[in-house]
């Protein structure tokens, strides 16, 4: 079924190749596909062969070069649909206009890490939304984290240099935690809130679906009159922010390194669609100098308290890519691709971005027609004079290409900004050109102190062994010195605990004064709901059949998605064992629940090792009542719960993970 005007535009390139018949690239049938033409049975291949040549050629040209960051990635389609008009702040009319539902695209990535590599790894995520809007593609290019490493983009080059693998081995792989990453850090400060942000929980989401997303900048909004705001985008995901723990999270990398993917395409296979609200702070333009920092300066917030985020609309993700490649690997997003209504600030890094998009798919993509692609094409009539270059789709009519002409009526024609014609906001600019940045971007501290007095004990601790992690993980003493000290300026006793932990000399300095804080940025407070929480359920198929199929029942009544894990493949009654304790691991799940034991060592043994694991990670666990013995040692512990004990077992799973336990 057809969804959306941009489904009903990739329905025009998608191919069934099932109960076709093989053919060549050229429409030839192919006779045989096993064996190559040879010069008799035993002899050489012959050249002539036009099928044999035209595969190996294709499979030779492939692969296309990898992004330079945001490499591993997965994406979804959706669509956006609009709580109230936005129309006193910004034109752009799917923010206007509550009854227009816009096709979306999504792509969300680790940002260092290889194609290949894993996905739970320690990283900021990207957030990448293109709007297929009615006026022209948006493209809302964020991450998971509100803040960035730098403030001018002249920088991103020398960061990416800094957090990748090491050039000289290329080692580590998809991680920060090595020498030039921290010797950036310590100088280049204006990355410590940031860097903040990354130890924290925030860079170890357990979903694509439990992640905020942000488009950092400062951008505008437009109205009809040419008035403008300053407009920060945020979006919220309905089942909260969650996160993993480190060590599950390095575990996960080598059971499941497809975890976060999995998670989003077996989410969206079942019908639990991702979902997420677009928020709006919004700052008038005569409020610009109103803060103690500067509304162009990426490496800030506007904390929630002081401008408060505004629900404009919900995003749902509801269907699944067709072709990974041809759809999540060829898009090609742009943070300058804006419409009417929507327009950029002179924050330093974003106008370096502008640059920096298009340069990159024309080699990655290898050349100017990359518009052309199904996933890239606007949903909108796309016409003008650009022509040709390699891989050029459109056969475009007549002689003219080129404007102003009299032979095609002078079109394709210009639009005034009342036909819907894109206007630059015109903002006043005065000053001389200069190669510095402004005083008003020099606090590089107190913010990341503001994050850190924001946070809950137990992402205090997990902040703190992070930082112990990765700057442990620095062979040159001068740098991990240099880290304690630059901490000491966010923080004097988190840098002490670091000195102490990695083996350098306490902090010079005397920390920070600033004492706010804001509650908003912890993921204690956000919400929590047990819809779509896996649940691992070990039963033996010696157990009591009616109390398992009771549990798994009142478990998916709760919203829960259970899967039950046994010693073998098979099924206990009706349901179906879905795992044995071999192709799955404790890691892979939210929460376990034990309904029967077996007599078996190797089962007991197995059930042990299951339960010890997600109660080190903090996890709901249960166990129906013929099964308790099982939690002996754990019992009455944080959200460790025995059956009796009525809706506990499901209310411990949707608190996500219960830090107070002792492990
Ligand atoms: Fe970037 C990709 C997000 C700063 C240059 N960036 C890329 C992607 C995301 C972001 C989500 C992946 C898009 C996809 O899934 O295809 N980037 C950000 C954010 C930034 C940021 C939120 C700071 C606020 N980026 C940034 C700077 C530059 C770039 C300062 C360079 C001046 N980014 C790129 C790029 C990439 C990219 C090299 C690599 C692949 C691509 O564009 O398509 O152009």
């Amino acid at each position: 079924m057809v969804k959306n005007k941009k489904d009903e535009q990739l329905e025009q390139f998608r191919v069934d190749d099932r109960n076709q018949k093989m053919t060549t690239n050229q429409g030839v049938k192919v006779s045989e596909d096993e064996f190559s033409l040879k010069a008799g049975l035993r002899g050489p291949t012959l050249l002539e062969d036009f099928h044999f040549r035209e595969k190996m050629t294709h499979f030779d040209h492939e692969r296309i070069p990898e992004r330079v960051v945001h490499a591993r990635g997965f994406a979804a389609h959706g669509e956006f649909e609009l709580y109230e008009s936005m129309e006193r702040y910004t034109k752009a009319s799917f923010l206007c206009d509550t009854s227009i539902k816009t096709p979306v695209f999504v792509r969300f990535s680790t940002v260092v890490g290889s194609r290949g590599s894993a996905e739970t790894v320690r990283d900021v995520r990207g957030f990448a939304t293109k709007f297929y809007t009615q006026e022209g593609n948006y493209d809302l290019v964020g991450n998971n984290i509100p803040v960035f490493f730098i403030q001018d983009a002249i920088k991103f080059p020398d960061l990416v240099h800094a957090i990748k693998p090491e050039p000289h081995n290329e080692i580590p792989q998809a991680s920060s935690a090595h020498d030039t990453f921290w010797d950036f850090l310590v100088n280049n400060q204006e990355a410590s809130h940031m860097v903040m942000w990354l130890m924290s929980d925030r860079a170890i989401p357990r979903s694509f679906r439990m992640m905020e997303g942000f488009g950092v900048h400062s951008f505008r909004f437009v109205n009809e009159q040419g008035v403008a705001h300053f407009v920060k985008f945020h979006w919220k995901p309905l089942l909260g922010a969650h996160s993993l723990v480190w060590d599950e999270a390095q575990k996960i990398s080598g059971k499941d390194p497809d975890f976060h993917r999995r998670d989003l395409y077996d989410a969206i296979e079942k019908g639990d669609f991702a979902e997420y609200e677009l928020g709006v702070q919004i700052l008038a333009e005569e409020d610009e100098f109103t803060f103690d920092f500067d509304v162009l300066d990426a490496t800030k917030i506007w904390p929630e308290e002081d401008v408060p985020v505004k629900l404009i609309g919900k995003m749902t993700l509801n269907r699944n890519v067709d072709n990974v490649f041809a759809e999540t690997e060829q898009v090609a997003f742009h943070a300058g691709n804006v419409v009417p209504g929507i327009d950029f600030t002179n924050d330093p890094l974003l106008q370096g971005r502008l640059f920096s998009y298009t340069d990159t798919q024309l080699i990655r993509l290898g050349g100017p027609n990359f518009h052309e692609l199904p996933i890239n094409r606007p949903v909108c009539p796309f016409n003008n004079n650009q022509r040709d270059g390699y891989g050029r789709m459109t056969i475009n009519k007549g002689p003219v290409s080129y404007h102003k002409n009299s032979l095609a009526d002078n079109t394709p024609a210009t639009s005034s900004a009342e036909e819907g014609g894109f206007e630059h906001y015109q903002e006043k600019i005065e000053g001389r050109k200069i190669r510095n940045r402004s005083d008003s971007f020099r606090d590089h501290f107190s913010q990341a102190t503001l994050f850190w007095n924001s946070m809950s004990d137990a992402e205090k601790t997990h902040i703190t062994d992070a930082f112990i992690f990765e700057v442990g993980k620095v062979k040159s003493q001068s740098v991990k010195q240099q880290v304690v000290d630059t901490i000491a300026n966010i923080n004097v006793d988190l840098a002490k605990v670091i000195a102490d932990s990695i083996g350098t000399k306490p902090p010079t300095g005397n920390g920070s004064d600033v004492t706010k804080a804001s509650p908003a940025l912890s993921q204690e407070n956000m919400v929590k709901k047990p819809n779509t929480r896996k649940v691992g359920v070990i039963a033996s198929r010696a157990g009591d059949m009616n109390e398992l199929q009771n549990t798994v029942q009142e478990l998916k009544e709760a919203m829960l998605n259970v899967e039950i894990i046994s010693d073998k493949l098979g099924s206990i009654g009706e349901l179906p064992i879905d795992h044995t304790f071999l192709t799955t691991d404790p890691v892979l799940f939210d929460a376990i629940f034990v309904a029967s034991m077996s007599e078996d060592k190797k089962f007991k043994k197995e059930s042990d090792r299951y339960v010890m694991e997600a109660f080190n990670h903090f996890k709901a666990i249960g166990a129906s009542s013929s099964a308790t013995a099982i939690l002996v040692g754990k019992e009455g512990s944080p959200g460790v719960v025995n059956s009796g004990e009525g809706t506990a077992f499901v209310d411990a799973v949707t608190a996500h993970r219960h830090w107070t336990r002792e492990v």
